[in-house]
């Protein structure tokens, strides 16, 4: 099987298996795991912050990030689309009794005009009051999307001037670090607290980091406990993500180069509509004529063919490329992707 479903999908290598049986140790409820606390030490420094809490996944560590900035009743200013809202199942709701005021993003990115609009912390008593903001680097639903240096300072400004907290969900930060050409702490850097994950192209089997303030990373680190998050021994995880932190993310450039190799192909397909131009990392998404029916069709075709791709909203597909795919996969997607929309 292909399996352009997701980067999620990518196995650990040999020398994180290795690191992981070799991994020192100890209680991390205690703080007391060596290959924990170095990992946190490690993923702080890249991000450019104080402190940063191993979480199991990229959802808790979002998670933890929305409570940890708001108090119940505020609201957090996002895009329509990001994963917070899309697919983590009115987390923010249950566990922070907050809202999302949703602005529509020119996929996923979001102007900072509009922010603007959708942020209150004045007016009346009875208005509503903005607790967080939240911006998501690379956007996943709007396509592995970068969000511009400038538009993030501006952003970070009317942040300031509002004293509004600023989160990154940067499940992918590390795939916009290598497009951009900056290390993550860069592009992180105007943002409070960002989350990434180890687990997608950087191909640990689990886990993701939440990085912010020592004050900040001392309040999740309390609330990961009430989520169940305190994990004991989990060194033997942290060891395969130190593995992916320390050698896996230059990589990331062979991913982006595959999503371009696809979009090349996409371009001359008949039967879908798809922009070469919105490719900037590894997710690729297009909208095949026929809408939803068509999406489900080529999805189920496709698996029949050999190729795994999501079927992201009714209407568009999705593909995104990872250390298991290659020109060979790109070119056998291609074909199946061919052959399906005949
Ligand atoms: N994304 C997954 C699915 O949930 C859609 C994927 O296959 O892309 N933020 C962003 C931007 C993400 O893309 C994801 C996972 C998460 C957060 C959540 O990470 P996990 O799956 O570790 O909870």
């Amino acid at each position: 099987m292909i399996d352009l479903r997701s980067d999620t999908v990518t196995l650990p290598t040999d020398a994180m298996r290795a690191a992981m049986a070799a991994a020192e140790v100890g209680d991390d409820v205690y703080q007391e795991d060596p290959t924990i606390n170095r990992l946190e030490a490690a993923a702080a420094a890249a991000l450019g912050k104080e402190a940063a809490l191993f979480v199991p996944t990229g959802s808790m560590g979002n998670l933890l990030a929305v409570k940890a900035h708001t108090e119940p009743g505020q609201e957090v200013v996002c895009d329509r689309g990001c994963h917070i809202v899309q697919y983590e199942m009115g987390g923010m709701a249950w566990f922070s009794n907050v809202m999302p005021r949703v602005i529509d993003g020119t996929r996923g990115i979001m102007d900072p005009d509009a922010v603007r609009s959708a942020v209150f912390t004045s007016g009346p008593y009875y208005g509503p009051r903005t607790g967080l903001i939240c911006v998501e680097n690379t956007h996943n639903a709007g396509g592995g999307s970068i969000y511009p240096d400038a538009t993030l300072a501006a952003i970070r400004a009317l942040a300031d001037e509002a004293r509004v907290p600023l989160h990154m969900d940067g499940a992918r930060v590390f795939h916009a670090a290598v497009a951009q050409g900056e290390s993550a702490a860069h592009v992180a850097r105007h943002a409070d607290s960002v989350m990434f994950c180890f687990s997608k192209g950087l191909s640990a089997p689990v886990g993701s980091a939440l990085c912010g303030s020592e004050e900040f990373v001392a309040k999740a680190r309390r609330l990961r406990r009430v989520v169940g998050g305190g994990m004991r021994q989990a060194g033997v995880l942290a060891a395969a993500a130190l593995v992916a932190l320390e050698t896996m993310v230059e990589r990331l450039a062979e991913d982006h180069a595959m999503a371009r190799h696809l979009a090349e192909g996409l371009t001359e397909m008949p039967g879908l509509r798809f922009d070469p131009a919105t490719v900037e990392t590894n997710i690729v998404i297009a909208w095949p004529d026929g809408g939803a029916p068509a999406a489900r069709r080529i999805v189920g075709e496709l698996k029949d063919r050999g190729v795994l791709i999501s079927q992201l909203t009714p209407d568009s597909i999705r593909l995104v490329t990872h250390r298991h795919i290659g020109y060979n996969e790109v070119s056998q997607a291609l074909s199946a992707l061919r052959a399906c929309l005949g």
